[in-house]
């Protein structure tokens, strides 16, 4: 699939406010400065769409762009975990992503970022624990690959993947990127467009279901989903 046009719609601090519609939604979070807004820009292939810095700290609240014409949407998040905020900011932040994260009927997905040259961080293993727990569709984004060798990537993305194994039964869709080099930007979108065609489908299965008012709650879950299977049958 190919971004014909991406537009910047709106910013919110507050998850309820955020635009009312109908089209899945595709946002991204991960550490500040782990490289959300560069990776938004690089899909898009638009540098200036969504703010970037060399600081952290820089994306403050939840921004939504309109992608090809309103079909679907990408969410930049605030990163998560910027020590230099203090205690009552970083609960701000946390408080606004998690409502966000857990409120947002139209997320078909969150990326999680994950900075590929650093070996698993807590906070990152933390939160995925968070999203797996509370059935958030996650696919993870190993960014900043050329930065370092493919060996090191190859090496840090293994040791990842063999921490999450420690609680979870199935990995969830990964991804290694540069916005740099543009890296992963095609596996991307077509995870993205295969995305939204389930999403499709379950939209028009649940408008007969409700048609026929012979609906059991199973069809509001995702059909793809990522969560550990052990939650699944909780659905
Ligand atoms: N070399 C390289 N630098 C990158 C890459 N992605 C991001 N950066 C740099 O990393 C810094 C942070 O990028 P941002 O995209 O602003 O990060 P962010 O996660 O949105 O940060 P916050 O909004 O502050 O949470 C910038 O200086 C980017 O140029 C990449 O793939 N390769
Ligand atoms: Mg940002």
């Amino acid at each position: 699939m190919e971004i014909k046009n991406a537009k910047y719609v709106i910013s919110n601090s507050k998850a309820d406010q955020c635009p009312d519609t109908d089209v899945p939604e595709y946002a991204f979070i991960g550490r500040s400065n782990v490289g959300k807004s560069s990776l938004i820009n690089m899909l898009a292939n638009n540098g200036s769409l969504a703010k970037t810095s060399q600081k952290p700290g820089k994306t403050l609240l939840i921004n939504h762009f309109s992608v090809n014409n309103g079909s679907w949407y990408i969410v930049d998040l605030p990163g998560y975990g910027y020590a230099a905020r203090g205690m009552e900011q970083r609960r701000h932040f946390a408080r606004m992503i998690e409502t966000y994260i857990l409120t947002r009927r139209q997320m078909a997905c969150l990326f999680v970022l994950i900075d590929v040259r650093h070996k698993p961080q807590k906070i990152d293993l933390e939160f995925l624990d968070f999203c797996g727990e509370n059935g958030v569709p996650v696919a993870i984004v190993f960014t900043k690959a050329d930065k370092v060798s493919r060996k090191a990537a190859d090496e840090n993305m293994r040791l990842f993947k063999s921490a999450l194994l420690e609680k979870w039964e199935e990995l969830p869709p990964m991804f290694l990127t540069s916005s740099e080099k543009k890296t992963g930007r095609d596996e991307i979108l077509d995870f993205i467009e295969a995305t939204n065609k389930v999403w499709a489908e379950n939209e028009e299965a649940e408008a007969e279901e409700s048609g026929d008012s012979a609906g059991s709650s199973d069809s509001d879950a995702p059909a793809d989903s990522v969560m550990p299977a052990e939650d699944k049958d909780d659905i």
